[in-house]
Parts: structure tokens; sequence; C-alpha cells
């Protein structure tokens, strides 16, 4: 049997996140083996996670399973079982159903239900117990996103000794907005169990301030005042503390990236993306898990007029949309699927040829090869999110593009667009804007583009994920090491 509760199997870092960072394979004969989920979390952590003894407490994608602790590339994993129920009211409901959309702006309407946020205080308490019992002395955890965001105060109470740290992947909403959730009070307290808080950009840190201070606490530079006083109808004292609140945007991998751009059989079928799509002119790319929050409806609508318009005029111009199945167990997935179904559609019966289509939609998920030589294909790459943490997918285009060619059209309400200010950038609500910037991005001259291409690689390859990642936990480390300030009386 496993013993995960033996000190020494106990880890001094601890990543807990709603997913286990592998997926599950079930071979013919019903062996299980498990594949490390691509992605640049796993990759950033994998070395501290190494190097520390690292464990990573986390669900394994399939209701009702949880199997013993595991190792996986010298990480330490730790499944927390969701039973089915659990998967409907604490995840595609409380986590997808109401905090998604209502971190996003409500752009869909988020649905309220008093059952999800109970199965949402049951998960979190699961994994705030789970990791409590896998955690060494002093050690540092790191709470990942808006499925988890009790479960910093939770494990505080379980554990005072542990240094708590946590990040959102997400947008944290202006108050107004985060007001309307019934348990606004209890999720904020939740948060503030942690030593430091990260969000990906500094209106986000600063959303969440304002939400404490809304709430009556106390906050300066950054951070907010714990009083030593029961706090939120709580019965038991609590010294002072304070919590840090921060931006620290995500990145990516980029040089193992930018190192299959470069692989010649990557190249080769970019070029054969071309051929099979009819040699066109100008290839337009998008690439997005199917959410309405990524805008792709508006997308849509922008190059159907220029194509009505005759401005791009296909077969010389094609759309190539990737639009990877996501939560489509949600009832906002299903419709926006069915709106974007139909647009396509239509699309393609006023403005596709025979054998030649206007748009490839592709609702089907890509290697990461695939993806590759399609960012390699594409003259301008299209993200047009209504809302958007931060968006990686425009930060691995540029990161693909060592030709320093290709275009990207980039909407000012991804968090990226902080920092790739080189892009087209778009309010993605105002169609003739996301139409003249896709026009000017497809007309640009070969040097343009590389003056634009290369300041944005550069910024890319400086702030990877290993370096988001190693900043994060340095500043974590020491927000917990600092002593309690006095409070000035
Ligand atoms: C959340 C926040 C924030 C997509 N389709 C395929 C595929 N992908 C990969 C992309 C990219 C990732 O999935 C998507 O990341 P994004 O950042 O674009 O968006 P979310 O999934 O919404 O992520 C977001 C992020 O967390 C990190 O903090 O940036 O704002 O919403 O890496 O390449 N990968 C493969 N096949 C596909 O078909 N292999």
């Amino acid at each position: 049997s496993q013993q995960q509760t033996e000190p020494d199997h106990r880890s001094d870092l601890v990543v807990v996140a709603n997913r286990l960072p592998v997926d599950r394979k079930v071979a013919p004969d019903g062996t299980t083996t498990w594949k490390p989920s691509p992605g640049g979390l796993v990759s950033a952590l994998e070395p501290v996670m190494q190097r520390n003894s690292g464990a990573w407490v986390g669900w394994t994608g399939a209701p009702g399973d949880a199997p013993e602790p595991f190792e996986a590339r010298g990480i330490h994993l730790i499944p927390v079982e969701l039973s089915k129920k659990d998967v409907e009211d604490f995840y595609e409901g409380m986590s997808n159903g109401a905090l998604w959309p209502l971190y996003h702006d409500v752009i869909a309407q988020p649905q309220f239900h008093r059952h999800w946020w109970e199965s949402y205080v049951r998960v979190n308490r699961r994994f705030a117990e789970k990791t409590a019992e896998n955690s060494a002395e002093n050690a540092l955890v790191w709470v990942q996103d808006y499925q988890l965001q009790l479960v910093p105060q939770m494990l505080r109470a379980l554990r005072p000794d542990l240094r708590i740290a946590f990040f959102n992947h997400i947008p944290f909403p202006p108050y107004e907005i985060f007001a309307q959730l019934p348990w606004r009070r209890q999720v904020l307290d939740g948060l503030l169990g942690a030593d430091q808080l990260g969000f990906q950009r500094p209106a986000d840190a600063n959303n969440f301030l304002r939400a404490c201070r809304r709430n009556g606490l106390a906050t300066r530079r950054g951070m907010v005042h714990l009083p030593a006083e029961p706090r939120f109808g709580s019965a038991d004292h609590h010294p002072s503390r304070e919590v840090r609140a921060a931006a620290f945007p995500i990145s990516i991998d980029s040089e193992s990236i930018d190192a299959l751009g470069r692989r010649p059989d990557i190249q080769e079928r970019a070029r054969e993306i071309r051929r099979e799509l009819g040699d066109p002119k100008v290839v337009l790319l998008g690439v997005d898990r199917l959410d309405y929050t990524k805008g792709i409806l508006h997308r849509l609508k922008a190059v159907e007029e220029l194509f009505a318009e005759e401005v791009l005029s296909p077969p010389d111009a094609v759309l190539v949309q990737v639009a990877t199945p996501s939560r489509d167990r949600v009832e906002e997935y299903e419709k926006m699927k069915r709106d974007v179904e139909v647009t396509v559609g239509r699309i393609n019966g006023d403005y596709g040829q025979l054998g030649h289509p206007a748009v490839h939609y592709l609702h089907q998920s890509q290697d990461r090869e695939e993806l590759a030589a399609l960012y390699l294909a594409a003259d301008v790459m299209l993200i047009t999110a209504l809302r958007d943490g931060m968006n990686l997918v425009a930060k691995e285009y540029v990161a693909t593009r060592h030709d320093e060619q290709g275009a990207l059209v980039l909407s000012e309400f991804a968090g990226a667009a902080i920092e790739l200010p080189q892009a087209f950038l778009v309010n993605p609500h105002d169609i003739d804007g996301v139409k003249a910037a896709i026009v000017r991005a497809a007309g640009l001259s070969p040097r343009e583009a590389t003056r634009r291409m290369r300041a944005m690689r550069r910024r890319v390859f400086e702030f990877d994920v290993a370096r988001w990642a190693s900043t994060f936990l340095k500043v974590a480390a020491s927000a917990a090491a600092e002593p309690p300030q006095s409070s000035p009386g």
C-alpha cells in the first residue's frame, strides 16, 4: 500500500490544481498508463518539483476515480476523487456555470445555485484535507485557479505552519460584477488564507484589492491587512497578518515551441497545409477552446463581412478555425457550439466553392506538432477574446515564428495585449475595427512584419513560463517568511 502520510513522503513543495498534470491512457488489453498532459505549467514546474520532491494534488479527470498516489517523471501525484455529482455541481456547475462567466465580465449569464455552492465548499475541503496530509512541515503550497478559491483558508486552518500561495489564471472582475456573487465574502475569505496571491494583470490584482476594501479591509501598496480580530463572523482569534496581491503574467515554454517551428518536418507540414488549402494568398487562423469568452462569433462576423464586400475573396483567402471541444455538458457551451456551426455553414454556403470551403472548421483537438505547423502556415493569427486572463495562443504563435513573418490580430481584452503591443490590437466588439485590422495585417509588408514580430519574440523569450514560475515562487516564499507586521496602532 502507498505511504503518502509518512513524514518522509510528505513534500516541501505542493501544487494543488483541479486537474493532475497527466492523462490516463487505457491500452486495448485494459492496462492503464499515465501520459503527461501537454502544457506550460507542467513543463515549467517539472524541474523545480523534481528538485524539491514536489507533489501535485488534483483530479484525474474521470468521475469516481481515485487511484493511490503514484509517481510520474519525478513528481508525486496525489489523486482527489470527484463523484459524478461533484463533477456536475462543483465543476460544471459552480466553477464553469457560475464563476467562469462571472469572472469573464458576465459575457454569459452566470447561474447561481445553492446546491452548486455547497458542492464547491465540500470539494474545496476535500482538496484542502488531501493537501494538509501530504505537505511537509513549513512546506510551500501553491494553489491554482478559480475552482479552488476556498482552499487557502481551509488549509491554513488545518495547517498554520504552511506557506500558502494562490494563482488565478482567469481575470478577477471589477467589484460591481464580483458583488453579484451570493458567496462573495466566503470567496474573499477563502483567498485571504494565502500569504501571496497572484493574478495575470495589475488590473486583476487591483480589482481584488478593491473588493477587499469594499468588504471593510484595509489595503496598502498591494497588501491586505488582516487585523487580529475575529473576521467575517469567525469565532477564533488569529494574529494579524498581511496578504500580498500582485500581477505575475503567465507565459509559455518559448524555447521548446520555437524548436517545434524550426523542425524540418513541421515546416514541410506547414507547406503541405497551404497546398491542401488550395494555395491561397491569405491564410487566416483561429485556435481556441470552443468557449464564448474567445469571441469566435465576432471573428466570424468580421470575416464574413470581408468576404461579402470582396475585400477578401475565397478561395484566395481562407479562414482555418480550430475550436477544441470544451465543457460541452455546460448549457451555454452547447448553445454557442450550435451558433458557431450555423455561422460557419452559412459562410461556406455563401462563399465556398466545390472543394474549396471558405472556412475550414475543425472541432477536434490537434496534436502540438500540427498546431505548430498551422501557426507557421498562417499569415494572420486572429485572437478576438472578449475577455481572457492571458491567452497563451498569442504567445505560442509568436514563439513559433522564427521566420519573423506573420501578423497577430489581438484583442485588447486578453492579458497578452499588455506584453504584445506590436500586435494589431482590436476591440472585438467593434466589427469595423476588427475588419480594418485584418486587412492591414493581411497586407503587411515583410519588413514591417519582421519589425513587429521581432519585438514580440524578444518579449516572449525574455519572459517565459520558467521565469514566471521562479519569480512567483520566490516572491511567495519571501511573503510567507516575513514576520507579521506590527499594525500602526
Ligand atoms: C486559461 C485562461 C490563460 C488549444 N487547442 C489545442 C491546444 N490548445 C492549447 C493552446 C494553449 C492552451 O491550449 C489554451 O490556452 P489559452 O491561454 O489560450 O486559454 P485557456 O484554455 O482559456 O486557459 C487563459 C491560461 O489559462 C493560462 O493561465 O492564458 O487566459 O483562460 O496552450 O495551444 N493544444 C493542443 N491541441 C489543441 O487542439 N495540443
